[in-house]
């Protein structure tokens, strides 16, 4: 049962979207821009996939991301620690037409909810994941997440932590997520495109955005975001186009062998026609997990969508299943039912 939309005229505007309550954020903290962001692309959604502005659902887990759906004028659930995703699951299975979104930090997918996190991945309802990784527990002061650096000194780790930290995009492809980007809370016209891309996928679209937390890890994404140093550690990805990045897109990643390599255009004969034209709906996840993992100083930073692969969503197979046992029934209501099989009749 593919859910059909069809594009309608609905004058949606960021405004329907701001709710009255106070943001309690910290200034600087970059959920703000997040925030920011979903407001504006809402109404593009909206008008794209015609979805009215009581078709929006926003549902959270706990933590200072999670704070999300308050500032959204929209139907939206605060949950509990780790479980936004069996929310939105519910949600979507029981409605499939509406839209819905996830909100959760690195700590409530990663750490109480690093189960839910790599099931909702395999069983691809279509819902959108937002999850926020600033790379601490933010709501909580600032003890070490599963995505912390090693060694990194944080309050519950002051020697460094001795764990080796997750890549939510690994997770996610390991767990055959079928859709997986990524973003800088830095970018808005990026985040505003993935997330639109994200919602225009039918499946679990999992973005990442990398968020700054002011307060408890400032600057732990700097060197991807910072203005020095982002050209040179930030590949933006597109289907179809080569994967050049730097100032004045002068580098280029290769395959060499079976591993992904930096060059530079020009160097050792090199050309824009040896460099790798991004592909993201390949189900071989093989070049989509080497680009989930890239990181500086080695590697840029893959940005945009990563892996964008067709398939059956968890609520389709469902309804079908339901429409499909309501055709080969014997039982068409209750009635049948109950004087289906052995009947007595007691004297
Ligand atoms: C069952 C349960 N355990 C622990 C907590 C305490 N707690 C609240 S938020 C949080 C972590 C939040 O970190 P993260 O998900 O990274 O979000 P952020 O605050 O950084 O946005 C924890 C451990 C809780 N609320 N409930
Ligand atoms: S503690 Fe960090 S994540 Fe939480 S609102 Fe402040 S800056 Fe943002």
């Amino acid at each position: 049962m593919e859910q059909k939309i069809e594009p309608q005229e609905i004058q949606l505007s960021k405004k329907d979207f701001e709710s009255d309550q106070m943001v309690k954020w910290c200034p600087g903290c970059g959920d703000h821009a997040i925030l920011k962001s979903v407001e504006n692309v809402f109404p593009v959604i909206g008008e794209k996939m015609g979805y009215k502005k009581e078709d929006f659902v926003v549902v959270s887990g706990i933590g200072c991301s999670s704070r999300f759906p308050y500032y959204m004028n929209t139907y939206g659930i605060h949950g509990i620690h780790g479980r936004p995703a069996a929310l939105a699951m519910g949600i979507k299975l029981t409605n499939p037409k509406l839209s819905v979104w996830m909100i959760s930090g690195d700590g409530d997918s990663m750490a109480i909810g690093g189960n839910h996190f790599i099931h909702i991945a395999r069983r691809n309802p279509d819902v959108n994941y937002l999850l926020f990784n600033n790379k601490i527990y933010g709501l909580t002061k600032g003890q070490y997440s599963p995505t912390t650096p090693k060694g990194q000194k944080t309050k519950t780790s002051p020697q460094g932590t001795f764990e080796t930290p997750f890549n939510p995009g690994e997770l996610v492809i390991g767990a055959r997520g079928k859709f997986f980007a990524r973003a800088v809370d830095t970018n808005p016209k990026l985040m505003q495109q993935v997330f639109l891309e994200a919602a225009l996928h039918h499946g679990t679209s999992i973005v990442e955005i990398l968020q700054n937390c002011v307060i408890f890890n400032n600057k732990i994404h700097a060197l991807i975001t910072g203005r020095d140093t982002k050209d040179d550690n930030q590949l933006i990805l597109e289907a179809g186009k080569p994967m050049l990045f730097g100032k004045n897109k002068e580098k280029g990643i290769i395959l060499e062998g079976t591993r992904l390599k930096v060059v530079k255009l020009g160097e050792n004969g090199i050309t824009e026609k040896d460099i790798l034209v991004h592909d993201p709906t390949t189900d071989d996840a093989g070049i989509h997990m080497m680009l989930a993992s890239m990181a500086p100083p080695e590697f840029p930073a893959a940005l945009g969508v990563i892996r964008a692969v067709k398939s059956e969503t968890l609520e389709d197979a469902v309804w079908n299943s339901v429409e499909h046992e309501k055709q080969v029934s014997p039982y068409k209501n209750v009635d049948d039912l109950l004087n289906s099989g052995n009947t007595w009749e007691i004297d």
